[in-house]
Parts: C-alpha cells; structure tokens; sequence
C-alpha cells in the first residue's frame, strides 16, 4: 500500500533529504516551504509521486488554505515530517534580537503546531499515521547563545510527548529526532544571515551529520512495526561530545 508523506521544509537541508529518501522508498510525499522554485524541482524529478505545497509555515491562515488545497488523494496522510525550522543568531539573551527571537518562536513552535493540528484529525479518524518531530539536542542541553532557540526545541520536545498522551489508545505513533552538529544544510547560513565564511567554519575539519543521515533515521523510525514507537531519538557526531559544566569562580 502506497503511503503519502507530508514533509515541511523541503526546499533544503534535511527536508530535501528526507522528501528524496522517501520518495526513493515507494511514498508518495507533499514537500513545502516557501521557495516554490525547490519544490518545482522536486516535482520535475519526481512526476506524480510528489506534491508541492508552497506557503510560510508562519501564517496560520496560508498553512490553513495550503492544506485545504490538497486534492483529497493526497489527504490522507500517513506520516508528517515536521521539519521547517529555523535558528537566528547567537547573541545572549541581554543582546539577541526581539525580532529574531520572535521568528523562531512563529515558526518552530507556532508553524510546527498549526500543521500538527490541521493534520492530526485525519489521522485520529483513520487511527493510523505516524508524527516525527525534529528537535534538536539544543532543547536538551544549554549553550551560550542557545537561548530562545533552544526554548522552541524544548517545546517540540515536550509537545511530542505531550502528543502521545493524548494519542493513548490510538495506533498514531509521534517520535521526536534530536540531532546535534549536522552539516550539508543552510541552517548556520540562515542563523549567521547570510555570513556564509563564518557558517562554513562551524563545520571546518569536522566529520559531521549529514542531512542523508537524518533521512535514514526518519526512514528507519517509520519503518517500525506498527506497534513499536520511538519516543525521542538523540543523535551526534561522534566527534561531539561533552564538556564538563561551567562553574565561575571568585577571583
Ligand atoms: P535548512 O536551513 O537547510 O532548511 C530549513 C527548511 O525550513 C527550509 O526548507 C526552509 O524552507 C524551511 N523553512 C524555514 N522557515 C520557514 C517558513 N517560515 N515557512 C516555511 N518553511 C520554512 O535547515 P536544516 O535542514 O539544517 O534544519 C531542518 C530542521 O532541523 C530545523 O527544524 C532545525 O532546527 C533542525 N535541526 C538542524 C540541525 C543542524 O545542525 N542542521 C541540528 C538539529 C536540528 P524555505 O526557506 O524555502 O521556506
Ligand atoms: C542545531 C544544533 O547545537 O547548533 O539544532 O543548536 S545546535
């Protein structure tokens, strides 16, 4: 039975990888975000297999008329990738960026939501469906810098578990994807606005994720017996590890 897929954020990074992974794997997948030229592309490759789904993921209201939109073969979808997502900057909390602070919450809390909830009743009435959340270690652990980034991360995390209590009796499975360093993506080009030398050396002499790695693991999770659900699944690289905690001494 062919199983339709709906992945946000697919014009790029992980998104790409996972729509390309599944679409490799026999599903049939709706890709969105807002650069509709992508996701065009996507199509050209894929033919019928692949919907394009263009809209900001931050307006309610487009994400509502985008998933109205969809003709009702595609609304039955089985498994919602919620991916779109975005860090700003690495400022402290007494210097970050309101503005910065509020498109983060807008779209990895507030787009993440909006979609959940206009896909979710579908899913409730078929009993059947599969949610994978991508979170970030940065809701797991503090960093420098981390702060309302890490918030919304810690959000996702908490409304995956959050979805499982209310999904208590249902065969509707909701995993949250916690990864770490992952290169190959636009993500630090996105939180350094465009200061593409300072992005590159993030991952300078580094073997990190790949967005490929990420897409075999969302493959891996969906592709569980119906009855076995990954909760959260926390990935590094193995060259990521941990340090001690800070502690500041009087001089
Ligand atoms: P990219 O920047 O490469 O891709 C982000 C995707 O999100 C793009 O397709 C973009 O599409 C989409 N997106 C962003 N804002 C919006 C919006 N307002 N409306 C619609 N779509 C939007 O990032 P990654 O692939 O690296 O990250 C994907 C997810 O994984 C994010 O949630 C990120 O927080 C998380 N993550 C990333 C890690 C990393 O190190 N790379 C590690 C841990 C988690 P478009 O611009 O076309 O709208
Ligand atoms: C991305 C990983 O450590 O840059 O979510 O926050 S990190």
């Amino acid at each position: 039975m062919t199983r339709i897929a709906l992945v946000t954020g697919a014009t790029a990074g992980f998104g790409r990888a996972i729509c390309r992974t599944l679409l490799d794997a026999g599903y049939f997948v709706i890709g969105t975000g807002r650069r509709s030229e992508r996701l065009a592309q996507l199509q050209q490759e894929y033919g019928k297999h692949f919907f394009p789904l263009a809209f900001d993921i931050s307006d309610r209201l487009a994400a509502e008329q985008a998933l109205k939109s969809l003709p009702p073969e595609w609304q039955a979808i089985d498994l919602l990738v919620n991916n779109a997502g975005l860090a700003l900057g690495l400022e402290s909390a007494d210097k970050a960026d309101l503005g910065d602070w509020e498109k983060m919450i807008d779209t990895n809390v507030k787009g993440l939501v909006t979609v959940t909830r206009l896909v979710l009743p579908q899913m409730v009435a078929r009993n059947q469906g599969h949610i994978i959340n991508l979170g970030s270690i940065a809701g797991n652990y503090a960093y420098p810098g981390g702060n309302v980034y890490g918030g919304t991360k810690a959000f996702v995390k908490q409304f995956s578990l959050n979805l499982r209590a209310d999904l208590a009796g249902t065969h509707i499975r909701v995993s949250n994807v916690e990864p770490g360093l992952c290169g190959g993506t636009e993500f630090s080009n996105v939180r350094f606005k465009g200061d593409d030398a300072r992005a590159a050396q993030v991952y300078e002499n580094v073997q990190y994720v790949t967005p490929q790695d990420i897409a075999n693991i969302v493959l891996w999770l969906n592709q569980q017996p119906e009855h076995v659900n990954i909760n959260r699944i926390e990935v590094m690289p193995t060259a990521q590890t941990f340090n001690p905690l800070k502690v500041s001494k009087n001089d």
